[in-house]
């Protein structure tokens, strides 16, 4: 079991977040909840914790533990220093609570040194410190989530973004749980059965055609494939974005990020070089976080500050997820287009051809079909003065990511790394089958392939997750989570 504790020992911790708040919550859980939770909680009505009604509210003070001795035999009253705070008490009997295991609440005042001290007392009373994702990771074993919804808990708290939120909660809901299950039965079905056949082999006895194992492995292929075709939106609605503002000098990076977020951010000038830091700025466009970064200008430069604008410039681009390469409208009628726009590859770069307001638009029509022609791809004309073309762009950089399969496979959208490499493996494992059939391998070697396919499916559930990856997995939780 666990390697940070028996399962059936009892943790705690402080479930909000440290610092003032309105109300602060500790959280018990584990088969000692109610006894370790009425040695801390002195209910009003003088009734014992653990034959309150399950799932209700009482009025109690949170006293501290030990409790002080009785003087001269006499039980003592407690005295103030002794009452911690008053608050309110749920008892929520297991296995109807977050980690079905029975849990105790105590919701507090949100003071850090109220919670610490309560935190203090359960412990002293027989109770753990949870370790970070604990309570998630006891539903998760205890069969209440499984390991797609365990996670799509901390995709919730980290949500972003409303899309986010959105998926968070499709998983948490079980949707991807559902889709990978029933694609992993499909798969043990027809592992079954043609195990079946291996036993009957002597007998010329088959349960499964070869046509007919290759049929339902397209269609499962075909499953996860649409599915796998979600992961690039979901990645970029959970955790959003970034577009990085680059160029040569003086082409209205600056200007650009400006209109774009309609505030006066950056400093603009006619000198080339004005921008040296990145400039960062978040956004929310068609419900897509983005991070919009606007870099130093690149060019051939003795500055030494200038140089590690650029320095950073080439970083940020590397690690974005898409450039923005502003080029300049005067420039291209004055010089031609720029030769370094022409080695960038579409699938990270959009070309902005920027002060389309100099240009009639006849010559802006026609600059464009040419560059277009020349870049083979699309370019987008804007003007940050006139605010020409600016919707168009924000469009163009929120449909890369936004793909309309977002709304397929019953709305089940991957956002994980995880969940996507487990989905690659069995695809990968499911083709491996496929070929072995087009070979005419031997039956046997087929079962092989499909265990790993099934089993890369089970990973995501977290039906047949190693010990490691779960202890990866729940330590990015918070602690009280
Ligand atoms: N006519 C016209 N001028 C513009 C436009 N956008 C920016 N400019 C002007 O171009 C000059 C440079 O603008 P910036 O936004 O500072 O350019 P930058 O690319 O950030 O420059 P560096 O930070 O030096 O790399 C300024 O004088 C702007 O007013 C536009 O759409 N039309
Ligand atoms: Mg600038």
């Amino acid at each position: 079991m666990p390697i940070d504790g028996s399962p059936d020992d009892t943790i705690c911790a402080i479930a909000t977040p440290v610092g003032e708040g309105g109300i602060g919550i500790i959280r018990i859980s584990g088969p000692n909840a109610a006894d370790i939770a009425s040695k801390v909680a002195r209910l009003r009505t003088s009734e014992s914790l653990g034959a309150l009604p399950t799932h209700t509210l009482h009025l109690a003070d949170i006293v501290s533990f030990p409790h002080p001795e009785p003087a001269g035999g006499v039980s003592q009253a407690m005295t103030r220093e002794h009452i911690i705070d008053e608050g309110l008490v749920v008892y929520m009997k297991g296995p109807r609570s977050f980690t079905a295991e029975d849990v105790v609440e105590f919701h507090c005042h949100g003071s850090t040194t109220v919670l610490r001290r309560v935190c203090e007392s359960c412990i002293a009373a027989g109770a753990r410190l949870a370790q970070p994702g604990e309570f998630t990771k006891r539903a998760f074993l205890n069969g209440r989530l499984d390991l797609s919804q365990a996670e799509a808990v901390l995709d919730t708290i980290k949500a972003k973004s409303e899309f986010a939120l959105a998926i968070a909660h499709r998983q948490l809901r079980g949707d991807l749980g559902r889709y990978v299950q029933e694609l992993r039965t499909a798969l043990l079905s027809l592992l079954a059965r043609i195990e079946a056949g291996i036993d009957f082999s002597d007998e010329d006895i088959s349960f499964v055609t070869r046509g007919e194992i290759r049929t339902s492995l397209e269609a499962i292929a075909n499953q996860i494939q649409q599915v796998l075709d979600t992961a690039q939106t979901g990645r970029a609605l959970r955790d959003g974005i970034r577009v990085v503002l680059a160029g040569p000098p003086n082409v209205g990076k600056s200007s650009l990020l400006n209109s774009l977020i309609r505030d006066n951010r950056a400093i603009v000038t006619d000198v080339p070089g004005t921008t040296r830091d990145l400039i960062e700025e978040a956004v929310i466009w068609n419900g897509l976080p983005i991070t919009l970064v606007d870099t130093a200008g690149l060019r051939e430069t003795v500055d030494v500050v200038e140089q590690e604008g650029i320095k950073r410039s080439k970083d940020a681009q590397a690690q974005g997820d898409l450039t923005l390469q502003v080029v300049d409208a005067v420039e291209v009628q004055k010089t031609g287009v720029p030769a370094f726009v022409f080695p960038l590859l579409e699938a990270k770069h959009l070309v902005v051809l920027n002060k389309i307001d100099v240009l009639t638009p006849v010559a802006m029509q026609s600059f464009c079909h040419d560059l277009e022609e020349r870049l083979r791809q699309r370019i987008l004309p804007v003007s940050t003065k006139t605010g020409e073309g600016l919707e168009e762009l924000k469009t163009a950089i929120t449909s890369r990511f936004l793909t309309e399969s977002f709304e397929s496979n019953d709305g089940v959208v991957i956002t994980n790394v995880r969940h996507r490499v487990a989905l690659d493996q069995a695809i990968t494992a499911i083709k491996l089958t496929l070929s072995s059939i087009e070979r005419d391998a031997q039956i046997e070697l087929l079962s092989v392939d499909l265990r790993d396919a099934a089993d890369a499916l089970g990973e995501i559930i977290g039906s047949v997750t190693p010990d490691d990856v779960l202890e990866r997995i729940f330590s990015d939780f918070c602690i009280g989570k």
